[in-house]
């Protein structure tokens, strides 16, 4: 007996060190396309800003613009933003029901802020008392909650950090440009071995994210090799772990994609903004809904369903992810308008999903500008998008060739659709009626 314990004991301690040591970057393009298929499939994910900034609402001094940086925005005193934590008492927060929301505007996976760069944590955290826990009259654990209610309702759930905390001493940058307070004593190295890495340890060991989105690395003091080092370091507490790019520093500005080979991190993060062209990278562009990622009680400036839509059809054609925002009340409740245009999103797919959940984007991804396409991950079917309604009884695609009389059909319709090959492209005869709105979606199979 004692001397299969100590073999286990001897066993499970060369694994430990072996998983510590192993060099994640190094995986193959086999091994990182089975580890990120089931992210490839899923394309469309739904993006959470929540923390203190709810409090204020984007209003303070007077102004009106504020949101997620407004500690920082609007130079409101550490003293000041932390008695915001007083006032976070959200009531009205169902996780249950903001995952069924995400689950009704056909996301599926959720990104939710963990700790955004004011350094407030949404979990009971070990490490700090600045938490929800400790902090606040509202004392739940969020990030509980949402885990156990992503699970209850099987939805996917993964977890912002950012790197920059405005909060914590040791994190604050000695460079003006990056810190109210500039702290010339800050020690960056014990930040990051005593408060971030056990943060993240925390956090994986407790609620199992299966994505981790970083954020605020842009901070002087992190480096490349820092970036490298945390990636080896989670990957081997979660060696399924998704971590984006802004884990090191190899991100484009807001274009977002990698500016060197082997930068840290699993996929590109577009910011605002859609590839121009189409890309065989990991890819996934992060927007808001309207124009804040944080609660901004004065901001209607929503984007609509229709380019909502178009904007998730033109990623999938162009082979990335969509990662939409939503920017909960300090009460706890998603805005009315982002629930609305979520359920119109889920409601066309419902009928057009399969043009876009599990597919691959094509070389010639579009035509002209009212034509984009995605295929099967086989091949054998294409999908040709409209997201203008045609007006004419036909449409000819210059880039497919099908067999003679291959099958198409218009999804959401039983109305004849017709194929006849045309030049080197084909023409397919429309059925009179289009039912549907936004976009439309003819499937042809070879
Ligand atoms: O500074 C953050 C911002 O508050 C927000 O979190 C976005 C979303 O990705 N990222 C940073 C700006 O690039």
């Amino acid at each position: 007996m004692k001397k299969s314990y100590l073999f286990l004991c001897l066993l499970l301690s060369v694994t430990y060190i072996f998983a510590q040591q192993k060099d994640y970057t190094q995986e193959t393009p086999e091994q990182k396309q089975k580890r990120m298929q089931w992210w490839t499939d899923d394309t469309f994910g739904m993006f959470i800003h929540w923390g203190l900034y709810a409090v204020p609402a984007g209003e303070y001094g007077g102004k009106t613009d504020g949101a997620e940086w407004i500690m920082q925005s609007h130079k409101i005193p550490t003293p000041e933003y932390e008695s915001f934590a007083k006032r976070f008492n959200p009531t009205k927060f169902n996780a249950r029901e903001w995952v069924r929301i995400a689950k009704n505007g056909g996301a599926k996976y959720i990104v939710i802020t963990s700790k955004h760069h004011d350094g407030f944590c949404l979990w009971d955290s070990k490490v700090t008392k600045y938490d929800v826990m400790d902090a606040t009259p509202f004392n739940r654990d969020i990030l509980q909650e949402l885990t156990d209610a992503c699970k209850a309702e099987g939805m996917t759930l993964g977890f912002y950090h950012s790197i920059m905390d405005w909060h914590q001493p040791d994190a604050k940058s000695k460079d003006p440009n990056f810190a109210i307070q500039p702290n010339t004593q800050a020690d960056w190295a014990k930040y990051r071995e005593t408060y971030l890495k056990p943060q993240l340890k925390e956090l994986i060991t407790k609620y199992h994210p299966a994505i981790l989105w970083f954020d605020g690395e842009w901070i002087p003091e992190w480096t490349e090799e820092q970036g490298k080092d945390l990636y080896n370091y989670l990957r081997a507490l979660d060696p399924k772990l998704v971590i984006n790019n802004r884990i090191g520093k190899g991100r484009k500005g807001m274009e977002g994609m990698n500016k060197y080979e082997n930068a840290a991190g699993d996929f590109g993060t577009p910011e605002q903004e859609i590839l121009k062209t189409g890309s065989n990278d990991y890819w996934e562009s992060c927007m808001t809904i309207n124009k804040n990622w944080g609660y901004n009680k004065n901001d209607n400036n929503w984007k609509s369903a229709d380019t909502l839509i178009y904007n998730l059809i033109d990623i999938a054609a162009k082979g990335g992810n969509y990662l939409l925002n939503v920017g909960p009340t300090a009460e706890g409740l998603i805005p009315p308008q982002s629930v609305e245009r979520l359920a119109e999103m889920g409601n066309w797919l419902k009928v057009n999903g399969e043009a876009i959940y599990a597919t691959k984007n094509r070389d010639t991804y579009e035509q002209g500008d009212s034509v984009k396409f995605t295929q099967s991950k086989n091949g054998k079917t294409i999908y040709a998008i409209l997201t203008k309604k045609p007006t004419g009884k036909s449409i000819t695609l210059n880039s497919i060739t099908t067999a003679k009389n291959a099958k198409a059909s218009l999804l959401g319709s039983s109305s004849a659709v017709t194929t006849t090959p045309e030049g080197s492209g084909v023409k397919i005869t429309l059925p009179e009626n289009m039912p549907g709105k936004y976009a439309w979606v003819i499937k042809i199979e070879s």
